[in-house]
């Protein structure tokens, strides 16, 4: 068993520690035009209101860093990735996640930023790996790995694992230390395939044990297509946690989502005196 690591990310003098002793990680999903139409409709018309908007509800509803998409079809990524960040930085003081497959609009993201950034992603591609790891490395950011490669998504949790294996050593190999390495195991919907959930438990119990890691997901995946979804996400937050997720990728807007993390979080000892549970209780109750 490895011992538990620890990512700190940052926003100016402000600090975020991903770590299994403490509480959970919501990186707040919302401002993504990819997985968002009306967000889509809004950069389209260069109105940036609901991104600001979106960026104030998601922190006051908990989550800790946010993860900022620009991923605008026909548009100038560079450009946009930029300006987005700009206004979520104009309103609150969380980490950033950055999230793009584009090293342009990655590298200017990564210039602009003042503090060491999440970037969201690179995978087991040598191209991803050669483009991605230099530039983590020269701005001091930590840097997801997603659990693919050249062959797509491995089926299994061992091969998966082993996809994670060469992230890590190949972030070594640019300066990039495992901490500062997250690994997705890539959640899967389990309206197609109804072991996917359970195939990416495994995934994260493997690769905990054998690196420590932290791990993310863009948690909701799980329940594309069913009915009903956010019953499912709650309780598959519960266990993926337990198995050893550390900061999910998850719209902390919906409260059976945000209620079931912090539950878990005081479940499993790392909510100290309860007082998040608390607090949160106490917030919901004044919004009522
Ligand atoms: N892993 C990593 N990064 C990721 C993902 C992942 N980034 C993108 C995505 N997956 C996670 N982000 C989102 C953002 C928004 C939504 C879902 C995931 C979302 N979806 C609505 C839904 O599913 O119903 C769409 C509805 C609408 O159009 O408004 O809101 O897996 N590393």
């Amino acid at each position: 068993m490895s011992k538990n690591l620890k990512t700190t990310l940052s926003f100016k003098d402000k600090a975020v520690d991903i770590h299994r002793d403490g509480p959970t990680v919501m990186i707040g999903e919302r401002i993504n035009p990819t997985g968002r139409k009306v967000v889509l409709a809004a950069l389209q018309e260069g109105n940036f209101d609901l991104v600001r908007e979106d960026a104030i509800k998601q922190v006051e509803a908990g989550a800790t860093v946010l993860d900022v998409n620009a991923g605008v079809p026909g548009a100038d990524e560079v450009a946009l990735l930029s300006q987005v960040m700009q206004e979520v930085m104009s309103v609150v003081d969380v980490p950033l996640c950055i999230d793009t497959a584009n090293p342009k609009a990655l590298e200017a993201a990564l210039k602009l930023y003042d503090g060491k950034a999440l970037i969201n992603s690179v995978n087991g591609e040598e191209k991803s790996l050669e483009s991605v790891l230099p530039l983590a490395k020269e701005h001091g950011a930590a840097v997801i790995g997603l659990c693919m490669n050249d062959d797509g998504i491995p089926a299994t949790p061992e091969l998966r694992l082993k996809v994670a294996a060469n992230i890590i050593e190949r972030a070594g190999k640019y300066g990039v230390p495992v901490e500062d390495v997250v690994i997705d195991p890539l959640a899967m919907t389990m309206g197609a395939d109804h072991t996917a959930g359970l195939t990416t438990l495994k995934t994260i119990e493997l690769i905990v044990a054998e690196f420590g890691v932290n791990i993310t997901m863009g948690a909701s995946n799980v329940s594309f297509g069913m009915p009903d979804r956010k019953y499912i996400n709650a309780a598959y937050m519960a266990v993926a946690i337990q198995a050893g997720l550390t900061c999910p990728i998850t719209n902390p807007l919906v409260t059976e989502i945000s209620t079931a993390v912090l539950a878990t979080d005081l479940s499993l000892g790392r909510d100290e005196f309860g007082m998040n549970w608390i607090k949160a209780f106490r917030k919901r109750k004044k919004n009522q």
